[in-house]
């Protein structure tokens, strides 16, 4: 039986589930920011929506089929290298070291990396941050399977996990950003993103960042316009999740997902597409919008990377790359960061 204590720090509270398990949640459900974010959103002449709205419950449920699909080749082969390198890699964890995992999901590729650090350390401290209460779920089963570890989860942003980081002096860190997420950013914020995180780390840390790479066309496009439709209900959930949470009435008859891969800025663009001129009301904030026959509503960035412009970006922000692995096919790499003096 899970035992409930909570305890409020600042602006989270902090729910301890077992004495080796608890997480920080903040208090204030930020609803409303999501409301003025949507509002400013969809009056633009080019209409959007953050992709960080993706992942309500049903989102991050869809996004984890996702992960399992025949075509989305990135979750696949991340696993798969890191299933090679582990023996390397560990050669790089000779000391102590806590994991941080920003954007921990599932935490299905976090074993690979427990199973290096639970083997050479007595105990293992474990921080997963993720914006969706998929955290507690993934957590309670890693803390079921590893005896010797302790985890502090973060269900927010990744600038709270990022501020979590910075508090954690005591041991060397080892910060997983894993499964291409930061192609969700633009290059610029990219960039600007993994300043923050080298901001946040100390000499001896180190970053493991899983990223895609340039490829085909035909295997990007695939990947994300898939045969069965999951992908294409991950976006169109952006809309259920708005008709839910705002009363809209978007139609869902009436949009169409599209996915296509941008050559010049190397990335994969969704939209949702309009099949029709109409007009959609969402009265929680009294916003009232008028679609155009094939209007787009763009709705997320994947961006791909070359090895050299992982190399270039990595020097700008201050990291010493230490060694990059790819699968045989060059489809995915990981890349390991050092932060020095
Ligand atoms: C989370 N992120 C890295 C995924 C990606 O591939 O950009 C999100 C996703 N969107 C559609 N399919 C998967």
């Amino acid at each position: 039986m899970i035992r409930k204590q909570q305890m409020e720090i600042d602006n989270y509270e902090k729910v301890a589930v077992t004495p080796r398990f608890c997480y920080f949640k903040p208090k204030v459900m930020t609803n409303s920011t999501m409301a003025q974010e949507i509002a400013f959103s969809l009056s633009q002449k080019k209409k959007f929506i953050s992709s960080k709205f993706f992942y309500d419950d049903v989102g991050s449920e869809t996004f984890e089929k996702i992960c399992d699909l025949p075509e989305y080749y990135l979750t696949r082969t991340e696993f798969e290298i890191l299933d090679e390198i582990k023996s390397d890699l560990s050669e790089y964890l000779a000391d102590n070291f806590a994991l941080v995992e920003l954007g921990s999901g599932s935490s299905v590729k976090t074993r690979k990396l427990l199973e290096i650090l639970t083997c050479k350390q007595k105990d293992v401290e474990y921080y997963p941050v993720d914006i969706s209460d998929i955290l507690k779920d993934s957590s309670i089963n890693l803390h079921d399977e590893y005896e010797n570890l302790k985890i502090t989860g973060i269900i927010d942003n990744y600038e709270t996990g990022l501020e979590f980081i910075r508090t954690l002096d005591h041991t060397k860190k080892l910060v997983a950003f894993l499964g291409s997420s930061m192609g969700n950013f633009s290059p610029k914020e990219g960039m600007e993103f993994l300043e923050k995180i080298h901001e946040s780390m100390s000499v001896g840390d180190m970053l493991l960042l899983g990223l895609d790479l340039v490829k085909d066309v035909k295997i990007l496009e695939s990947a994300y316009n898939d045969s069965s439709g999951i992908t294409a209900d991950f976006n169109c959930n952006l809309l259920l999740r708005l008709n839910k949470e705002f009363g809209a009435n978007f139609d869902l008859t009436k949009f169409k997902h599209v996915a296509v891969f941008n050559k010049k800025h190397r990335r994969i663009e969704m939209y949702l597409k309009s099949l029709t001129k109409q007009h959609v009301f969402m009265p929680v904030i009294d916003l009232f919008l008028k679609f155009k026959k094939d209007e787009l509503i763009h709705t997320e960035y994947s961006h791909k990377y070359t090895t050299s412009q992982i190399k270039k970006m990595t020097k700008r922000t201050g990291f010493r790359l230490v060694h990059m692995w790819n699968d045989k096919k060059n489809y995915f790499t990981m890349a390991l960061f050092a932060v020095e003096k």
